[in-house]
């Protein structure tokens, strides 16, 4: 691929050097963010295409504007491959975010004020989930689950509890801080008995879930969303996935309920990525994320850390720092200057404060789109503990910044964007 700065830099030196030296930081470090990847230069170049030109409010086939015949096309080969991919009913490929996706899904499902549980965000969930501080927090009336204190996993017989108790109209499963597989069947059991429905935000192990890493939820759920840039690798927004009886009510949520015009550059995007994850190298490469999970936690245990919940079933890693005495925010922070990306996090019952907690949150999807396997994983929760043990020592960070340099140029992400 030619150097698509080179374009930009004709403009705008400014922002043609703000992409070259993130192109470096991708290129040199390690990057360990669950929720990011490398998604593929055909999906960045779908991105980067004269789709972004086009406006098409509504559906293929009744939008709002003329001039939809050609784009009407690349939404209908991602509804499609996104149904094919996940064995779905039907698809909206619309959503700008994971966030959007799921306030579509409750507009579509709810009315202000209505009951949802959901898992609360200090204990693995997420912000839409029913924080406070978010709209689904301010607009429904959400009651949160969380994990057992002593296993770290979801108690499903407490959250039948809660459910027979509250009798919620909609019960959401899925989280963005839990590295154990989640059991849609038994969250389905437990909707069924109190007569509300299933929404799944499956953000994290989309990508899992089309590789066959991860049971999936579409038998059971109601509704699944997701966003497409995780484990799935591919352009940063969301998707919507339902039944067909919740088709046109979902279709309604996002257009006009939520959004306007679709970015039909980033649903061309997403085509791409539906069809790179349905060939069988994604398999592989899902089972490789999974595989490699464990092979980091593994090695952060042997380093003395404690893993929360004893290990990992998927690509996520939530590691207790306080064996160490350091918190999480000093962790991301010393990491970060040792050339390793990392996101601080609550970890079950943290005492500390949000913004800076006891938990560090690892993620092996990046580093295995980059190429690397057990071994690496085994050196870079080395690298991870030499610098936590000493976070202040200035020559440790540099040591371990030079060795996350050459581990990164032995599998960089983007060698035709060096
Ligand atoms: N920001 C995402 C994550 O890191 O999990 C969730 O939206």
């Amino acid at each position: 691929m030619s150097d698509p700065v080179a374009a930009i830099a004709a403009v705008d030196p400014q922002i043609a050097d703000v992409i070259r030296r993130e192109v470096e930081r991708q290129n040199t470090t390690i990057q360990l963010i669950a929720s990011e990847n490398f998604t593929s230069p055909a999906v960045m170049a779908a991105q980067g295409s004269v789709l972004t030109n086009k406006y098409s409010e509504g559906y293929p086939g009744k939008r709002y504007y003329g001039g939809n015949v050609v784009v009407d096309e690349a939404e209908e080969l991602a509804r499609q491959r996104v149904c094919a991919l996940f064995g779905a009913d039907h698809a909206n490929v619309q959503p700008h975010s994971g966030a959007n996706a799921n306030m579509a899904a409750y507009l579509a499902l709810l009315e202000p004020g209505d009951k949802v549980m959901g898992m609360r965000l200090d204990q693995g969930g997420h912000l839409t989930h029913g924080s406070p501080v978010n709209f689904s927090g301010r607009l429904y009336d959400f009651v949160g689950y969380g994990v057992d204190d002593d296993t770290e996993c979801l108690d499903y017989d407490r959250i039948r509890d809660l459910a027979l108790a509250e009798r919620p109209k909609l019960i959401v499963a899925g989280a963005t801080a839990y590295p154990r597989t989640i059991d849609f069947a038994v969250f389905r059991a437990i909707a069924d008995e109190v007569g509300a429905l299933l929404m799944v935000d499956a953000a994290h192990i989309a990508g899992l879930i089309a590789g066959g890493a991860h049971p999936s939820p579409v038998p059971y759920a109601d509704v699944m969303c997701f966003t497409n840039h995780k484990t799935l690798r591919g352009p940063r927004a969301g998707t919507i996935l339902c039944r067909e009886e919740h088709a046109a009510a979902i279709d309604k949520a996002v257009f006009p309920g939520l959004q306007g015009g679709p970015l039909m550059h980033v649903v061309a995007a997403k085509a791409v990525a539906f069809h790179e994850a349905s060939q069988p190298a994604f398999r592989e490469y899902a089972h490789q994320i999974v595989r490699n999970a464990r092979a980091l936690a593994d090695g952060l245990a042997a380093a003395g850390f404690r893993i929360v919940s004893g290990g990992t079933d998927n690509h996520l890693i939530l590691v207790d720092l306080r064996p160490f005495g350091v918190t999480g925010k000093v962790a991301q922070e010393s990491l970060d200057l040792a050339g390793i990306t990392t996101n601080k996090n609550a970890i079950p019952n943290d005492p500390a404060k949000p913004f800076v907690t006891s938990g560090l949150r690892l993620g092996t999807a990046a580093v295995t789109t980059a190429g690397m396997g057990e071994e690496q994983m085994a050196e870079i929760a080395d690298l991870i503990a030499r610098v936590l043990r000493a976070p202040d020592d200035v020559t440790v960070r540099d040591d371990v910044r030079d060795a996350a340099a050459r581990l990164s140029a032995k599998f960089i992400p983007y060698p035709d964007l060096v």
